[in-house]
């Protein structure tokens, strides 16, 4: 009880000390950062995000007890824009870069963003995949592909037989008679591999980050780790024991396949890899989804070796952790396979954002990979930079209702295709001013995408509407800091 008056003068004093107090504890950490990410994995494959034949118990651990985004979408839908693009913190027609090249030539002495934290203190490390690499090509000589020095601090490669590696293998893609032997290359290929996990890149990459894991729990600089696994990429390669849930592979279920579903498609929007093209038959797409399945299991396998690792430091309090992956895939919706399509399989990416302290949930907001750099570094205090292209969704982990866009924005610059992705619309269209053909689908009503709406008439104010936005998100996008470049 207070009792005098004169106390009373003395808590507005009282009250300030202890918010300096207060407020110098609680400003923002210096967190770690452990970045995983998967090469071309759909989060339909997840049971966190609801498959109930592929299980991924350890990405479900992390996604219960972070944030689960279901409208994660990636800035382009194959691996060298996609990355190039959240990296360098810029949209893929900003730099131009649309193929599998380094950003650093575009973007000239700016920071990427494990740069950013390399520069403000952080030790910066990637192990294996965060920039391009060639899956299997390059994931087999071991090199750095197209990366960026400048990125790291330390960096490490995890070369695999990928395709070679012993097992029993078959080529599904365009071998309709069998004859074909097991390939290389970015062909469906499905090797039940003999030994143990370490024989592969993913098994290496894990091993390596947990061991550099313990060395950092001992630094006194903050870390910013990049952990890339090449699975479930292109060849459906892991060890055998991780395929008994997917057999016989007679049992995986397909996509539901509609007669006629490709009449109103525009060419463009028929995928680069079909049954059609590749030749799979059923057996053969069935095979697809079980090979694809026990790479997913194989990866999440890593992820949970890395995630243990990490608790074995003692930092999980004191460390932010991402999941995610660079673009999407299809496993035979609209008999479509692979990337590259702007629909939402292949161009909606799983991402989990695990930040210390932070209750778990999950945000139905519009969010773009490119978020990832202005939002972590927001997270670890470090300076807000205007020309970054993404922005900052941390809201978004203290209030999952927040919202920061109205659309988030995709390219397939292999068929000259964008997409705008709205809650209710995905518009999407192919050459600048839609001139090769329009998709419009209502998602409320047909989330699946069978029903291409740009025809008819009784939404043409819609397909007008999207055509101007599309046209100033252009302009908007190429109007930056990089001018010269
Ligand atoms: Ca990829």
């Amino acid at each position: 009880m207070i009792k005098s008056g004169r106390m009373n003068k003395k808590w507005p004093i009282f009250l300030t000390f202890f918010f300096l107090i207060v407020t110098a504890f609680a400003s923002p950490k210096k967190y770690n950062v452990l970045f995983i990410i998967s090469d071309d994995l759909t989060s339909t494959a997840l049971s966190c995000y609801g498959n109930m034949v592929c299980k991924t118990p350890n990405i479900d651990a992390i996604s219960a007890r972070g944030t689960r985004f279901t409208r994660a979408y990636c800035q382009a839908t194959y691996c060298g824009p996609s990355r190039a693009s959240f990296m360098s913190g810029y949209y893929p027609h900003a730099t131009g870069l649309l193929g599998y090249k380094s950003p650093r030539p575009r973007i000239g002495n700016r920071s990427t963003w494990s740069q950013y934290f390399k520069n403000n203190g952080y030790h910066s490390a990637r192990v294996s995949k965060i920039y391009h690499m060639g899956v299997p090509g390059g994931i087999e000589q071991g090199g750095n592909g197209a990366d960026d020095a400048a990125s790291w601090t330390e960096r490490f490669n995890s070369p695999g037989p990928e395709w070679k590696a012993s097992g029993k293998g078959e080529t599904l893609e365009s071998n309709p008679d069998g004859k074909r032997p097991v390939v290389g290359g970015n062909t469906f290929v499905v090797v039940e591999a003999e030994g143990d996990d370490l024989v592969h890149s993913d098994g290496k990459t894990a091993a390596k980050a947990c061991e550099l894991l313990a060395k950092y729990a001992k630094q006194e600089k903050p870390f910013f780790l990049g952990v890339g696994f090449v699975r479930p990429h292109v060849p459906f390669v892991a060890p055998e024991k991780y395929y008994p849930p997917f057999l016989p592979y007679s049992k995986m279920k397909l996509p539901r396949k509609i007669e006629g579903d490709w009449d109103d498609i525009p060419k463009p929007g028929i995928n680069y890899k079909t049954s059609v093209n590749m030749k799979m038959d059923v057996r053969r797409q069935k095979k697809a989804v079980g090979g694809y399945y026990a790479s997913v299991s194989f990866m999440d396998a890593q992820v949970g070796k890395v995630m243990a690792a990490l608790k074995k430091t003692g930092l999980e309090d004191e460390t932010i952790v991402i999941f995610t992956s660079d673009h999407g895939y299809h496993l035979g919706e609209h008999d479509f396979w692979a990337k590259v399509s702007l629909l939402d399989e292949s161009s909606q990416v799983p991402l989990i954002i695990k930040v210390p302290g932070k209750k778990p949930s999950v945000c139905h907001s519009l969010t773009e990979l490119l978020d990832l750099y202005p939002t972590v570094s927001a997270l670890c205090g470090l300076p807000a930079q205007s020309r970054l292209q993404g922005k900052d969704i941390s809201k978004m982990l203290d209030d999952s209702n927040s919202t920061v866009r109205t659309a988030a924005f995709s390219v397939a610059p292999m068929r000259n295709g964008f997409l705008l992705r709205e809650d209710e619309w995905a518009y999407i269209q192919y050459g600048e001013n839609g001139g090769k053909g329009i998709e419009l689908y209502n998602i409320k009503r047909d989330p699946h995408q069978y029903t291409n709406l740009a025809q008819n008439p009784v939404h043409r104010k819609t397909l007008d509407r999207f055509k101007s936005q599309m046209a100033s998100k252009l302009q908007n996008i190429r109007n930056n800091d990089l001018k010269g470049y």
